[in-house]
């Protein structure tokens, strides 16, 4: 496992450009500048390390995830 990106439960895997959580609920997280570009089709939105915002990077590495849980 990498440790540089963290995979955050977003995904535009189904719709490009509509970026939902894995709840299903439509999000528009903070960007970091430039993202999210699709590069190489990219779908699923990450945290990197040392990195301010968030980028799309592609789907199938293995990086660790963080899970949005909502509270209100
Ligand atoms: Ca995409
Ligand atoms: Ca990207």
């Amino acid at each position: 496992m990498m440790w540089d990106w963290a995979y955050i439960g977003m995904s535009d895997e189904t719709e490009e450009g509509s970026w939902v959580s894995w709840t299903g609920e439509i999000v528009n997280p903070f960007w970091a500048p430039g993202m999210p570009d699709n590069y190489q089709n990219e779908d699923c939105a990450s945290l990197g390390l040392g990195e301010i915002g968030i980028n799309d990077i592609n789907c199938y590495d293995t990086y660790a995830f963080i899970c949005y849980k909502k509270y209100f």
